[in-house]
């Protein structure tokens, strides 16, 4: 009688005795195959691997039993048993509940559909693993492995997003909120520290006048409890000598991006537009500030962001693009283009008249007035990075407005209570370590 054919997926970087336990079970069953996730699908779903596809193929590739190891592209199962029609999946029993939860359902339908047939075994919960993986993560949040992973991650998925984050609960939320739709998970894959956002927190105006000690104490408290890659809003780099510092300290700090803008004199909020004054600086000075940065850092992964001003203040298609590319021959890693019409046609155009001859430079895009155009779409037509850049200040801050104004108009925090997270909730939010 021929073998049974069994299939298993992993998404580890690091093989445990736990993982090698169920291997060996699984192989009794028929004859093994293991899929490993894509890279991809990890970042999207858990954490960046800290080792890459080919190298984790390799480690199941030599475990004894294993007869052979393919590629899982999405955390579904959907395609890959439709492809290998195995007679058995097995799995840990620990995805009967949680996020997991739909995967497994979606698993149960798909081998129905053949006459295939699902084995749970018994999930080996273990304090030591446990350990395993908090000090995996936290070599994930050390500089050198933070400040490298923007890079990778455009290389990655050629679009990425970030969300703004100024404190540490914000960069939780932006670390930790995870989607799951059609058998894909979403998460950010960066964080915006934005000179507005961080400004506000502050209660003070977007005017440059948060100093950068403050600016990296925001950092700071972000980067305690989080991995993922950093941006920061330099708004326009200060003096080039002063410039030349930040750029070493944010590389130090393990930032990945600084973005800064070619304006001069005393900053404004670009939402503004030209309502209020703000100046433009010339090329020349902004392609210094640009190259003396690049010659300042250290480190081959750190990169400098030329943000353009030019249809923010209304000074056309051409300037933007003349201003674009002489940046980039002064050395910026990317560039960002705003606006703050609701149309998204003005930044289209300089994303296709930029592309028709730069076909690499990533290009970093704000939507906040043109927020009508899917990612897809971005990615498509050659954006690599799209930040969220005030959504959660803006949502967050009247809802305590609101439940400030309900205690006053009452005498009393009741009527609040339904505004509220439970107690429960919240003194369990931030898990202790
Ligand atoms: C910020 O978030 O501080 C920015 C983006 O610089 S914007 O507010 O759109 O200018
Ligand atoms: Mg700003």
């Amino acid at each position: 009688m021929s073998k049974k054919s069994v299939y298993m997926c992993f998404s580890t970087d690091m093989i445990h005795s736990g993982h090698i336990n169920i291997i060996r079970k699984a192989e009794q069953l028929g004859e093994l195959t293991i899929g490993v996730l894509s890279d991809e699908a990890i970042a999207s779903y858990k954490r960046y691997p800290l080792m890459p596809f080919e190298e984790r193929k390799t480690l199941f590739e030599n475990i004894s039993g294993v007869k052979r190891v393919v590629e899982q592209k999405e955390l579904s199962y959907k395609n890959i048993l439709n492809e290998l029609k195995p007679d058995i999946v097995v799995h840990g029993d620990d995805w009967k509940e949680g996020f997991q939860k739909p995967i497994r359902d979606e698993v149960i339908d798909t081998l129905h559909s053949y006459g295939g047939e699902l084995v749970e075994f018994p999930y080996s919960k273990d304090a030591k693993y446990d350990e395993l993986d908090k000090q995996m993560r936290m070599q994930l949040g050390m500089p050198d492995y933070r400040r490298g992973r923007l890079k990778k991650l455009i290389n990655m998925k050629g679009l990425v997003t970030a969300i703004e984050a100024h404190s540490g609960i914000t960069g939780l939320i932006a670390e930790k909120t995870t989607v799951l739709q059609d058998g894909k998970t979403y998460q950010f894959d960066a964080m915006w520290i934005s000179s507005l956002c961080d400004s506000t927190a502050k209660g003070k105006p977007d005017i440059e006048l948060v100093d950068m000690t403050s600016r990296f104490r925001t950092i700071d408290d972000i980067m305690e409890v989080t991995t993922k890659p950093i941006i920061f809003d330099g708004d326009t780099g200060g003096l080039t000598e002063h410039f030349v510092y930040t750029v070493r300290s944010l590389e130090r700090m393990g930032v990945s991006m600084i973005i800064i803008e070619d304006k001069t004199g005393l900053k404004k909020n670009s939402l503004f537009g030209t309502e209020v004054k703000q100046t433009q600086d010339s090329i020349e000075n902004f392609c210094a500030k640009i190259s003396a940065g690049k010659k300042a850092q250290k480190t081959k992964d750190f990169m400098i962001c030329a943000r353009i001003e030019s249809l923010i203040l209304e000074q056309g298609m051409e300037d933007a693009l003349t201003r674009a590319f002489a940046f980039v021959g002064a050395g910026a890693d990317a560039i960002m283009i705003h606006s703050r019409k609701k149309d998204p046609s003005e930044i289209k155009e300089f994303i296709a008249k930029f592309r028709e001859k730069d076909k690499v430079t990533p290009i970093v895009i704000v939507p906040t007035s043109f927020n009508t155009v899917y990612e897809d779409e971005w990615k498509e037509i050659g954006a690599n990075i799209v930040i969220y850049a005030n959504q959660l200040t803006r949502t967050g801050f009247p809802a305590m407005q609101n439940a400030a104004r309900t205690i006053l108009e009452n005498h009393r925090a009741k009527e609040c209570d339904d505004k509220c997270m439970s107690i429960k909730d919240i003194i369990t939010l931030i898990p202790e370590e």
